[in-house]
């Protein structure tokens, strides 16, 4: 895979400094502009107050980005018709020159060939409610069961099938790791009644696991944040605006990778704001551990 590098980047794969990889389909997608690039500052700064160097990975005219500067950021944030690019959409998008936001799949992909082990989201993408009916399964799950990358995130989308998610990440064979809690968080709410069977509560742990892991060649792993609390949200109000989001989405047959930005964009208007200030807080609060697990980890 030939990557493309930042200038920090590369300096900091010549000084051995530890690097987060971060997506950018939240950028292109999941969050409406301004707030997608203050968000994009927002988890880079929290990245290098750890002592960490913030890897964005994105796919620019169809060359694949590890690292970001300012300008190719204000792009992913402000172009119209950018691509969602999963794994699959990868080599579509480099033959075609595309230029688009990398989801999570795609992501952990970039940064497995890039030799990161640490990567931060917001929300997870996993099993869609319904699923019965249409099968919707972000490559997110199979990704990280793949890639040997740990994902950092406040567990997986609210608007998801949880318990399903959490059984298929068992079949895949992905450790989920509650940080600070055994319950797994719930993206907009702190609390969603199921539980994970391993916590942790220093980062230095989260390391020693992601090493064994590798040792192992074994793929990715989930570390699980509960959003911060000032933010969150409870979980009734978010049940009780998704069951309206979802009802909509149904009557106007979104469908496929529309999905996930509908619902996002709808759960931003029905709270009138409260989910993306509360995104927008995770996405940092995920970003500035993942960057604590990369120090601890250190170079290897
Ligand atoms: N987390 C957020 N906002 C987002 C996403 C995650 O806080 O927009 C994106 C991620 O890139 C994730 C994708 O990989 O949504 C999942 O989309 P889908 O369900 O279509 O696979
Ligand atoms: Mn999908």
């Amino acid at each position: 895979m030939k990557l493309v590098y930042s200038a920090e980047v590369a300096a900091a794969r010549r000084t051995l400094k530890p690097l987060v990889a971060l997506e950018t389909s939240v950028l292109a997608q999941g969050l409406p502009y301004p707030h997608n690039l203050e968000a994009a500052k927002r988890c880079e700064a929290a990245v290098r107050e750890e002592g960490a160097v913030p890897a964005p990975m994105a796919v620019i005219d169809g060359q694949l980005h590890v690292g970001l500067d300012e300008a190719q950021t204000l792009r992913l944030s402000t172009g119209q018709g950018l691509m969602k690019i999963g794994s699959r959409d990868l080599a579509i998008a480099v033959a075609r020159k595309a230029t688009g936001g990398t989801t999570v799949s795609a992501t952990c992909e970039m940064a497995a060939a890039a030799g990161i082990h640490v990567f931060a989201t917001g929300g997870l993408g996993g099993v869609h409610r319904g699923v019965e009916d249409h099968m919707d399964i972000s490559q997110d799950l199979p990704a990280i069961s793949r890639w040997p990358v740990a994902v950092v995130c406040a567990g997986a989308k609210s608007v998801l099938d949880l318990p399903r998610t959490l059984e298929l990440l068992e079949t895949l064979g992905v450790p989920v790791v509650g940080v600070g809690t055994n319950e797994l968080p719930g993206f907009y709410s702190r609390e969603t009644g199921l539980f994970v069977e391993h916590r942790i509560d220093e980062a230095l742990e989260a390391a020693e696991m992601i090493r064994a892991r590798r040792d192992l060649h074994q793929g990715g792993m989930i570390f699980a944040l509960p959003p911060p609390a000032k933010t969150s949200l409870k979980r009734a109000d978010v049940e009780k605006h998704l069951k309206a989001a979802l009802a909509l989405a149904k009557k106007k047959k979104i469908e496929g990778k529309a999905v996930t930005p509908f619902l996002l964009g709808e759960m931003v208007a029905r709270t009138k704001g409260k989910t993306l200030v509360a995104n927008l807080a995770l996405l940092e609060n995920n970003a500035r551990y993942a960057a604590k697990i990369a120090v601890a980890f250190g170079w290897k």
